[in-house]
């Protein structure tokens, strides 16, 4: 899934100014070729203006609508990802909006088009030029919020992961600054920000591990307390990718213990509740004193790894089974 692509929502006016600059055009050149009567000229100049502003302006809504995924349609955890960094049924209706802006513009443009060809009145092909301006504008105008409310959301969907839905997944989780970053270097070679302070990862990093025949799928979170009740949005991210997409969970033990080991325990155990199976890795080993490395290897009953590239051979053969 890839938010990359979603183009730029554009303001209520510029989408007004855009189609009827090109109207305008569009009259300039069936100015110069129109023939026949004052009312014939007048007709066939003011029904290919019409024309243009509605063809102009449809084909902007409706990339929009094209643009954007089907909320509904999209895989569980970016569903939950939308409900939690935006408002989910204001995303819907402002989406609603501008189908509902397209429908009205056609129906506008029908209607205005079969008076326009039928009137045999030259004062009334201006005023009903005027009249279908005014009602598109202001059609175009009452999704202005709507549209603001589209572009906000764009920006931050841009923003969400690329991840893979049908790849064996690798979430590698723990509290901040324990080397959860570094672990995902060392397994795919991928290279983000890596900081010798706590929450510099801000978003899901994602790496792939690759074996023989296949490549696993691995995601860097950001650092997370043990405090599920008052998650951050951040937290709530890395949260919904251990639930939402990954087979295996890789928890990090920090011996050095930038956080009480206590607390680093009590996270573990918290995880354990997603019903994931859960790996254990204990980084910074380079640092740490051999003895307290191996009493902790010994004490702690789970799968415990120590070395990068012996957690990465059992990530692969775990991606088999
Ligand atoms: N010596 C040593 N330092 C490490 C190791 N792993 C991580 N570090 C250092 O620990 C600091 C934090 O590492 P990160 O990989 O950014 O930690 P993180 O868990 O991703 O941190 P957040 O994204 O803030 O949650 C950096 O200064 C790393 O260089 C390790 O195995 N050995
Ligand atoms: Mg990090």
């Amino acid at each position: 899934m890839n938010f990359q692509g979603l183009g730029k929502v554009e303001t209520a006016d510029w989408y007004i100014d855009v189609a009827f600059r090109a109207a305008t055009k569009k009259a300039g050149i069936m100015r110069a070729a129109a023939s026949g009567t004052r009312l014939d000229k007048s007709k066939s100049i003011e029904l290919a203006k019409l024309t243009e502003l509605h063809a102009v302006l449809r084909k902007h809504l409706m990339q929009i609508l094209l643009s954007f995924p089907s909320i509904d349609g999209l895989p569980e955890f970016y569903q939950q990802l939308v409900r939690t960094m935006l408002e989910y049924d204001k995303l819907k209706k402002s989406l609603g909006a501008v189908n509902w802006a397209v429908d009205k513009i056609d129906m506008l443009h029908r209607d205005y088009m079969r008076d326009l060809t039928r009137t045999r009145d030259l004062t009334r092909v201006n005023a009903l030029r005027k009249e279908y301006y005014g009602r598109v504008s202001s059609v175009v105008k009452t999704i202005k919020e709507q549209l603001a409310y589209l572009e906000n959301s764009r920006k931050v969907m841009k923003e969400f992961p690329s991840i893979k839905q049908n790849m064996f997944t690798v979430c590698i989780a723990g509290f901040p600054n324990i080397g959860k970053t570094t672990l995902l270097s060392k397994l795919t070679g991928s290279k983000p920000e890596i900081a010798a302070y706590a929450f510099t990862t801000k978003k899901l990093n994602v790496g792939y591990l690759k074996s023989d025949h296949e490549k696993v799928q691995v995601i860097d979170t950001p650092g997370t307390l043990n405090r599920f009740d008052k998650m951050n949005a951040i937290e709530q991210q890395a949260h919904l990718a251990m639930k939402y997409c990954a087979d295996l969970i890789v928890y990090i033990f920090d011996l050095s213990e930038p956080f009480p080991l206590m607390d680093q325990k009590k996270l573990f155990s918290q995880l354990k509740h997603l019903h994931k199976p859960i790996i254990v890795y204990v980084s910074k080993t380079d640092l740490l004193d051999k003895k307290l490395v191996a009493s902790f290897v010994t004490n702690f009953k789970e799968n415990i790894f120590t070395s990068s590239d012996k957690l990465a051979a059992e990530i692969v053969k775990l991606s088999r089974n």
